[in-house]
């Protein structure tokens, strides 16, 4: 028994040495197109990003023409994806240039619906995987400068947000489904000079962004996942350093990034690329196992139905998410220390589906009673309980938001060693809530005497012990 006990001990800690040896043997891989950041950007302009935490994301295209639908069929799948669901020639999918007609297009409109919602910026797509631009680009002839209406849509957009102090992000595509020079892969000398001259196209599309309309606050690339643009990740690097030049305190997501290797997102360091991380789409990290992700900037983003970001006729095909659905996830990534934008489809006509007007207004009659718990708050470090999710606000206040009210009338918190509630009130009214502690680090915080009939927020004073260590001592004060 001893023995077998002692036998036990050697291989424990020999194996301990080896992991040990191991971490310190670990290098960093020299990189040439690695990460650049070192840990969370604190900047006034990413500051600013992370306290809106609430966006919407506008998807506007031609594809919001057929809606889903081609010859007579309708496809399920997302509706800006249209093009190559039906496999249109790229020619034929152009002609719908000639039906743009956005005549109920109202820009102040937009932005006074995405004020109302509650929203801090709104993600727009200049270009998707189309090629059509909202914008009039002297590089391509598939704008809206070529439709009779000749607006630029961008233009107005950008000004009508700006006015109603909402930040302006700008969506762009690199996949191009129009030009002649994209490629999937480079199998070719005669690829690469044509991906070549795609980068170069590419590149005046963006100075041209950036320099047409100078308030933009960010990009978020899309359409960067192919080898393509993998084996010319210099180019990434090289377009985000571009864009921060251009455009002072400018964030870049993740999603536009490919180190030396190839890999996307974080490089072979594990360190993460551009300024925020951006694959959470349409899905979330989980509360209690992917607590990682507290660790860096990130954003979120979501379609109301199951996966439609364009205009798509036939709502019925999929589910369509509540507003109380819609404000759950945007809590949940809050709560994680993560920005949602919620994304909206307009029709071709430039007016909103009635389905997301109402939404729109239902999550703003909340955000205006409980936005406090959502803007400029972040992780709370509270273990996540069952009737919701916890935030931390700027002044170390931390917000209860409780969408699952429970029989007990009690609502389980457990707090951090070396914290403890000083007092707990109804954030829209003020009402005393009482706090009955259990145990150790253990409370009942009783619901609010009339049920609110909605997702609500109880606010918590705490006090942090004298000498509290940890994480907690430095994420509460
Ligand atoms: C796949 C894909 C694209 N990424 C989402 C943000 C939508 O733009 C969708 O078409």
């Amino acid at each position: 028994m001893r023995n077998k006990l002692i036998i036990f001990l050697v291989l424990l800690i020999s194996a301990t040495s080896v992991v040990c040896a191991q971490e310190a043997k670990k290098e960093m891989i020299p990189l040439k197109y690695g990460a650049t950041n070192e840990g969370k950007r604190q900047d006034p302009a990413m500051q600013k990003f992370r306290d809106n935490r609430l966006g919407i994301f506008i998807h506007w295209g031609l594809y919001a023409i057929p809606g889903g639908e081609w010859n007579g069929k309708v496809y399920g799948g997302a509706a800006e994806w249209l093009k190559s669901w039906a496999k249109v020639p790229a020619d034929d999918w152009m002609k719908l240039m000639d039906q743009w007609n956005p005549n109920k297009f109202n820009a102040k409109q937009w932005a006074k619906m995405a004020k109302d919602m509650g929203a801090k910026y709104v993600k727009i797509t200049t270009k998707h995987h189309e090629g059509f631009c909202l914008w009039p680009s002297k590089y391509s002839k598939y704008t809206v400068a070529q439709t009779h209406d000749k607006r630029d849509l961008l233009g107005e957009m950008v000004k009508a947000y700006n006015d109603e102090g909402i930040d302006v992000h700008f969506y762009f595509s690199v996949m191009d489904w129009s030009h002649p020079d994209y490629r999937y892969s480079i199998k070719s000398e005669e690829d690469s000079i044509a991906f070549n001259r795609f980068l170069e196209f590419t590149d005046n599309q963006l100075k041209e962004l950036a320099t047409r309309y100078p308030t933009v606050k960010d990009f978020w690339f899309d359409g960067t996942w192919d080898a393509s643009v993998k084996k010319n990740s210099w180019w990434t690097a090289h377009a985000e350093q571009m864009l921060k030049e251009m455009v002072p305190g400018v964030t870049i997501n993740s999603r536009l990034r490919a180190d030396d290797k190839g890999k996307r997102h974080f490089d072979s360091n594990g360190r993460l690329m551009g300024d925020y991380e951006s694959g959470y789409e349409r899905r979330l990290p989980d509360p209690v196992k992917d607590l990682k992700v507290t660790q860096w900037d990130w954003e979120g983003c979501m379609t109301i139905p199951e996966n439609q970001w364009g205009y798509h006729k036939d709502w019925s095909l999929s589910y369509v998410k509540t507003p109380i659905e819609v404000i759950d996830r945007v809590v949940h990534a809050v709560s994680m220390g993560g920005n949602m934008v919620v994304n909206f489809g307009p029709q071709a006509d430039g007016d909103f589906r009635p389905e997301e007007k109402a939404l729109s207004a239902a999550i703003g009659k909340w955000t205006k009673r409980y936005g406090a718990a959502i803007y400029g708050c972040d992780y709370a470090g509270f273990d996540k309980q069952d009737w919701g999710y916890y935030t931390r606000g700027k002044n170390g206040e931390v917000y209860m938001v409780v969408f699952n009210q429970p029989y007990s009338e009690r609502l389980i918190v457990k707090t951090p060693k070396g914290i403890s509630i000083e007092k707990a009130s109804l954030l829209t009214t003020g009402e005393d809530i009482t706090v009955v502690e259990t145990t150790r680090n253990e409370y009942n915080v009783s619901v609010p005497k009339k049920n609110p009939g909605e997702p609500y927020v109880i606010q918590l004073k705490i006090r942090v012990a004298e000498g509290t260590k940890g994480v907690y001592r430095d994420a509460l004060t």
